[in-house]
């Protein structure tokens, strides 16, 4: 699937006799005879120039020369400028992005690896009842569609001892070592979603919770998705989130997510609404974005979401879910071991981090705010674009159009 935007076409262009793509006869045949099939249109008037007009359009085919053809008479013949959306061709195109939440459900089977793969060094490698259960998990989340309410699970009496020894940990920890925005919206969600020590919450109570909340939702998800991926869910408030439980061997600490991550960690602060709002300018600004760009867009996701302190007055105090999820990286975080850097998006965007073991380093930010407007301004400002490694013209959340 490629889909191409047209901007900056002069007003004469929208004559129904004009349009190249949609109705003229000859243009209708090149396509039909290529094997194109033109899926979609859309068209509105430019939010740049209001004597201009912007199209997109939805092409399917497999011949590339042709496509590529067609987009170059585009440029040469009318003076259109036309900016490439591509899932698959990589050179001058901006990359393939969802553009509504159904869209989400192609990466369904765009996983990095499947629940069911464990690497030799996983605890629940050697545990053939705990691969099984994972592939069920997997399974779930391969077959879900968007929509859908989410399968309820229920968990074995093994499952719901992890949860209750990591569940109770943590909530002894939270008072002291957790943000205000968390301990504040954690009793709602005992309240509301069954989060209790016996139990473990279901996937579909919470996501209906949070969209009440901030609009976020759950979806599940089969294993690991490209950053890419994962961030384009956040520009659309969907958090994609695994459904199975670490293994019960290592309930501390496990570097891959679980549900217990996914609800003890990130689902509080996804029910505050700037926290909300951080979190989906950084999937906006993901969107069609070069690798390098989503590189550091997943790194700020790092050590901010995953990872990130906040001041509270003159105390720092754990926002991150990947923190708020281990009660071993917890108490860690605010000891005296780490270093302790403030949020500065030029380093932090560029720090490297290990993902199987503790952060030697975190960076705290003043406020959600504050984190919100420092990468408003690193994303989008177009003198200094610090996250940005080219300034990639054309991009669809740079000048506001589309998304
Ligand atoms: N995929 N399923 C899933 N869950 C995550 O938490 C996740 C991911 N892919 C990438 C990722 N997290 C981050 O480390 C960043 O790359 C965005
Ligand atoms: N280390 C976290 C935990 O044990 O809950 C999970 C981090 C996932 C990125
Ligand atoms: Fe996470």
């Amino acid at each position: 699937m490629r889909g191409c935007s047209t901007g900056g076409m002069p007003p004469s262009c929208v004559e129904p006799g004009e349009m190249s793509l949609s109705t003229q006869t000859s243009s209708h045949y090149v396509l039909e005879e290529k094997g194109i099939n033109l899926t979609h249109i859309e068209s509105r008037p430019s939010r740049l120039n209001k004597d201009e007009y912007e199209f997109f359009i939805n092409l399917e085919g497999k011949n590339v020369p042709a496509l590529d053809k067609i987009i170059k008479s585009l440029r040469s013949d009318i003076g259109a400028t036309v900016h490439e959306l591509s899932r698959t061709k990589k050179k001058d195109t901006v990359p393939w992005f969802p553009r509504s939440i159904q869209e989400l459900d192609r990466f369904a089977n765009q996983i990095l690896s499947y629940g069911a793969e464990l690497d030799a060094d996983h605890p629940g490698f050697k545990d053939p009842v705990y691969r099984a259960r994972r592939k069920e998990f997997a399974d779930i989340a391969y077959n879900y569609r968007h929509g859908q309410p989410i399968p309820r699970v229920t968990y074995t009496e093994e499952e719901k001892k992890t949860w209750g020894t990591v569940f109770r940990e943590l909530k002894s920890l939270y008072p002291t070592h957790a943000c205000y925005e968390h301990n504040h919206v954690f009793p709602l969600l005992e309240k509301y979603c069954g989060y209790r020590e016996d139990n473990i919450p279901q996937l579909e109570d919470v996501s209906n919770f949070l969209q009440s909340c901030t609009g976020f939702r759950l979806r599940p998800v089969a294993g690991l998705l490209s950053s890419r991926d994962f961030l384009a869910g956040l520009a659309f408030r969907v958090f994609h989130s695994t459904q199975y439980i670490r293994h019960g061997s290592k309930p501390m600490y496990t570097p891959e997510p679980d549900i217990c991550h996914e609800l003890l960690g990130h689902v509080p602060l996804f029910a505050d609404p700037s926290f909300a709002q951080f979190s989906q300018e950084i999937g906006l600004a993901s969107l069609g974005a070069p690798d390098d760009f989503i590189e550091k867009l997943a790194t700020v996701y790092w050590f901010t979401v995953e990872f990130g302190l906040c001041k509270e007055g003159d105390s720092l105090k754990a926002y991150g879910a990947g923190l708020l999820s281990s009660f071993g990286e917890l108490q860690y975080c605010l000891s005296s071991k780490p270093e302790i850097q403030p949020l500065v998006l030029e380093k932090t965007s560029v720090q490297k981090y290990p993902v199987t073991e503790f952060q030697p380093i975190y960076y705290v930010a003043e406020s959600f705010k504050d984190a919100k407007e420092k990468l408003r301004y690193s994303s989008h400002s177009r003198e200094e674009p610090i996250l940005a490694c080219c300034k990639y013209s054309g991009s669809h959340c740079h000048n506001g159009s589309w998304v």
